[in-house]
């Protein structure tokens, strides 16, 4: 009979520390105290914007040595896979007639859109918060006015132009799309940077390249159902190189949704709250990738959205 009652308590005491284990986040919010202050400073609206100066220009522009220009976006329209509720409807507002003798004709678009975070998309840190904080752990229910932030919107962004680094992790894989939700690992990175001959420098534009872009507008529910990105140690891990920001041919940067269940989107967080480093989703890197490019100069100019959260973009590599 005892034994019976000691076997019984210890599967309940085994339950119960399972339980309490499969409820554990891998990842958790660090404390303000731990992320507030950014290494900016308080105050500070740029984050890794803070890299763009004259002599990281200077060094892109080094290699340029073809003048081949690479278009890292998709084009703009209602094809386009959505995250979401998200549209780009575009109304052709045509055609006004003038009435002088010259008999000028105008037409124009009426869009209706977020447009800050459609398409190929670089994303502000007011995009995303943990818990009612933004980076530096600004209160966002302060800076939030129906006419949009009045602290770290896209107008603060400015041009951007650095060294960008291509890292090709399904070329690494040997294989033309990476699965659904793989979680690119530090040692992918490490190994790819290697094969290819290439050191990560302060202020680069991390590219990575997983072949998930080929079902963009060929099954965009595929698309927009998930996709293989960095996890959590990647994304920390490229963060200490100090980038100037992360991008990737996927629509979150990161794997999606997370092969953790208790976390969402936690690179968000880690990117643009924890540390101010910017975003760049949805890019098309497909001719990089088979063009063996692995470094070039990364122009990209977000548009001056005042108080918004990001922008659609059309950056280029040029080398
Ligand atoms: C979200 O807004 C959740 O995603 P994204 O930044 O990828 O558009």
């Amino acid at each position: 009979m005892k034994c019976i009652a000691f076997a019984a308590a210890m599967s309940a005491v085994l339950m119960a520390s399972t339980a309490s284990l499969a409820q554990t986040p891998s990842w958790a919010v660090p404390p303000e105290s731990a992320r507030c202050p950014s290494k900016w400073g308080v105050g500070d609206e740029r984050g890794s914007g803070n890299l763009m100066k004259p002599q990281v220009v200077l060094d892109a522009i080094k290699l340029i040595k073809s003048g081949e220009v690479i278009d890292l976006a998709h084009v703009l329209g209602a094809g386009m896979p959505f995250f979401g509720t998200r549209r780009f409807d575009m109304h052709l507002k045509r055609t006004f007639m003038n009435p002088q003798s010259n008999e000028r004709g105008s037409n124009e678009e009426m869009v209706l859109s977020e447009i800050g975070q459609v398409g190929t998309q670089f994303d502000g840190f007011t995009h995303q918060a943990i818990d009612r904080l933004l980076y530096n752990c600004v209160k966002m229910d302060e800076i939030a006015t129906r006419g949009g932030f009045t602290k770290m919107g896209m107008e603060k962004v400015g041009t951007l132009m650095t060294r960008g680094v291509l890292i090709d992790i399904a070329g690494l894989k040997g294989v033309e799309i990476l699965p659904i939700n793989y979680e690119i690992t530090v040692a992918d990175l490490e190994q790819a940077l290697q094969k290819q001959g290439i050191r990560l420098q302060p202020g680069d534009a991390v590219l990575i390249y997983t072949g998930w872009s080929k079902h963009w507008g060929v099954d965009n529910k595929l698309y927009t159902s998930g996709c293989p990105g960095i996890g959590v140690a990647a994304a920390q891990w490229l963060i200490k190189q100090d980038p100037m920001l992360l991008g990737a041919d996927n629509w979150p940067v990161e794997v999606a949704p997370n092969p953790d269940k208790l976390i969402s989107l936690p690179v968000h967080q880690i990117a643009l709250v924890v540390n101010g480093v910017h975003l760049l989703e949805n890019l098309k890197l497909d001719e990089l990738a088979a063009k063996g490019v692995s470094e070039f100069a990364l122009i990209v100019q977000p548009l001056k959205i005042e108080g918004g959260t990001g922008s659609t973009v059309a950056p280029v590599a040029v080398r």
